[in-house]
């Protein structure tokens, strides 16, 4: 990747390539020698008090509110000390009353997976889990479709950008049942919103794939099982700077996007033992977009979730908590300088060392990107996987239900996610396959979606998102309705769909990313509108896209697309 990085830097820019700026600022953490750091800077900021870590007196000055939030009470206590319990008891208008039943609702309960839609559905809550490596099962599809069936018209599912299911719909009152059922189906939705780390990604034909380098399942499960501390939650890496993303490659296909994970593992074997090399500090959010940069390091297997700890630690006890739009882990990178950075993970590795990178890592720079959809055959013979489009990732419970007999019926119950928002059913036996073909869910759910179709993916948006500048979900489906209808190209083009400069649709790895924003129409009266993001690659080749057009009305997004496809993609107007 960083050669990569590297090679970025010294091409002439593209016309719709990275601005200066960005170049200068990759170039800096990518290369700079690293600057001295007085040594009270690497005194940690938090210390363990009663379980909880708290940060020190004399580092509170400057704070963000969210960090105030966080002091004046633990969110976790609501899930290790039960308190969820009580508050699920009281009238939701009452907690709505005080300041702190306002935080209560709408921040800390995120530390729990539960996110209060106070700006599109009051009173309901979207509830986020972690699902390790994306891998899922009919049961559990059952439990959460059994879930939302009970709101009606206000319940629905969603598959997200990091492999995961998320439900909406959600009141108080019903949480700790719903938590009950969690635990019974071996799910969990703790500490997955805020200052805490997301979804573990990995392949998701872990274990299936004729290809594979390794099976990614185990390590994002280790991961995950020491994140949440198994479901009992893991205080000690619950009051993170800022929220933390983690993904272990096994494909040649980069499938796990490691160039956007805070931390990354690419699999690399050194003096003939199996492990890996690591990434650091990829992160995308309205302020700046880095891409992960090489920190010199190779953990062996045994090694992975200590690697994890380590830089889990070094961020939250020195990361910095002022500006909230500084303080992301690649921030404190920049701070320390990459050998800095690298030594106080080492101080916190047991052993207090980590051996130096493999050479090379095990990727085929050369490798084509493959497709999910449709059959494919696995490693295992006489079984299949099947690629399934799920437009936009939106289910509704009746889908779901069906989803769950069809993995029961044609494969072992075990269903997968992936970054797209799509599902793979995997372990179907070849003689199945042709039944499985004729089920009316794969009609919506299709094995071979249309082109433009194929490769959309779209954020939450404003239907339920309170931070949405722009509505996407149902707006990118239309917009690419059209673009089938219209257009041809030779070649795939991944469009993607965001809301507002969070970028949770990662418009920057994008052919084409739509970031939601204000525009002007022809009467310059303000209307919902996109900035337009070209040229993000994903692979080997990684490299974030940039603008290249902005404030486009959305009313006037056809045409624009379609120019910017002809003109950038060699795609075709139909006859
Ligand atoms: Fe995100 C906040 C949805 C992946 C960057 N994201 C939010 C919130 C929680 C805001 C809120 O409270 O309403 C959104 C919830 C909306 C809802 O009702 O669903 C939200 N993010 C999503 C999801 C569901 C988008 C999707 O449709 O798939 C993704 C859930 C993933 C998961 O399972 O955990 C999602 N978010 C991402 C990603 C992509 C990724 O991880 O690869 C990013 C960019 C990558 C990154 O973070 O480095 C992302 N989300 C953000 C940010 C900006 C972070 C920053 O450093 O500034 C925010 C806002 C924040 O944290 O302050 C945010
Ligand atoms: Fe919400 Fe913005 Fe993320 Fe879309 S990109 S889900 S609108 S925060």
């Amino acid at each position: 990747m960083a050669t990569n990085l590297l090679k970025m830097l010294s091409l002439s820019l593209p016309k719709y390539s990275l601005t200066r700026e960005k170049v200068a600022a990759a170039q800096a953490v990518a290369i700079a020698p690293s600057v001295p750091v007085e040594e009270n800077r690497l005194v940690p900021r938090v210390e363990n008090r009663d379980g909880y870590w708290v940060l020190r007196e004399e580092f509170r000055a400057g704070i963000n509110p969210a960090e105030k939030i966080k002091l004046e009470k633990d969110p976790m206590k609501f899930f290790v000390e039960k308190e969820i319990e009580k508050l699920a008891k009281i009238p939701f208008a009452e907690i709505d009353s005080s300041k702190t039943g306002k935080d209560d609702l709408d921040t800390r309960l995120k530390w729990l997976g539960l996110f209060h839609r106070r700006k599109h559905q009051y009173g309901r809550f979207m509830m986020r889990f972690k699902l390790p490596n994306g891998v899922t099962n009919s049961e559990q599809t059952r439990f959460l479709a059994n879930c939302i069936t009970k709101y009606g018209k206000d319940g629905c599912a969603d598959l997200t950008t990091r492999q995961n299911w998320q439900i909406r719909g959600l009141v108080l009152e019903d949480v700790p049942a719903v938590f009950e059922g969690l635990e019974r189906v071996g799910l969990s939705s703790l500490q997955s919103g805020m200052d805490n780390v997301r979804n573990p990604v990995g392949n998701p034909l872990a274990g299936i794939d004729p290809d594979e380098i390794v099976d990614t399942r185990p390590f994002c499960k280790a991961l995950s099982d020491y994140i949440i501390s198994s479901g009992k939650g893991n205080t000690s890496i619950t009051n993170l700077p800022r929220k933390w993303n983690v993904c272990v490659v096994g494909t040649h296909d980069l499938f796990e996007h490691p160039h956007i994970n805070d931390l990354a593992y690419m699999p690399a074997t050194k003096d003939g033992v199996f492990g890996f090399n690591v990434l650091v500090g990829g992160f995308f959010s309205p302020k700046r977009c880095a891409e992960a940069v090489v920190m010199d390091a190779w953990v062996s297997e045994k090694d992975v979730v200590p690697l994890c700890k380590a830089v889990l630690e070094t961020f939250r006890d020195l990361g910095a908590r002022g500006n909230r739009q500084k303080t992301r882990m690649m921030w404190l990178i920049d701070e320390l300088g990459i050998e800095e950075f690298r030594s106080e993970v080492e101080k916190r590795m047991p052993g207090g060392a980590v051996l130096q990178r493999a050479g090379k890592d095990l990727i085929d720079p050369n490798w084509k990107r493959r497709t999910f959809y449709g059959l494919h055959p696995q490693k295992q013979p006489g079984l299949n996987y099947i690629g399934l489009h799920v437009p936009v990732g939106r289910l509704q419970a009746p889908e779901m239900l069906e989803l769950a007999r069809i993995a029961d019926e044609y494969g072992n119950g075990e269903i997968r996610i992936t970054v797209e928002q799509n599902l793979i059913l995997p372990n179907v036996p070849t003689e199945k396959v042709s039944e499985l073909m004729k089920e009316p869910l794969l009609q919506t759910y299709s094995p071979n979606p249309t082109p433009f179709l194929a490769n959309l993916v779209a954020c939450t948006g404003s239907q339920f998102c309170g931070m949405a500048i722009a509505e996407t979900k149902a707006r990118s489906l239309q917009l690419v309705k059209e673009l089938d209808e219209t257009m041809e190209c030779s070649r795939p083009l991944r469009l993607h769909f965001t809301g507002c400069p969070n970028t949770c649709a990662q418009v920057q790895v994008a052919d084409l990313g739509f970031m939601g924003t204000m525009a002007r129409d022809a009467n310059k009266k303000p209307v919902e509108g996109f900035d337009i993001y070209i040229g993000g690659r994903i692979g080997a080749d990684s490299h974030l896209g940039d603008i290249i057009q902005s404030g486009v009305p959305a009313t006037d997004l056809l045409p624009v697309v379609q120019n910017l496809m002809i003109e950038h993609f060699g795609a075709k107007r139909k006859a």
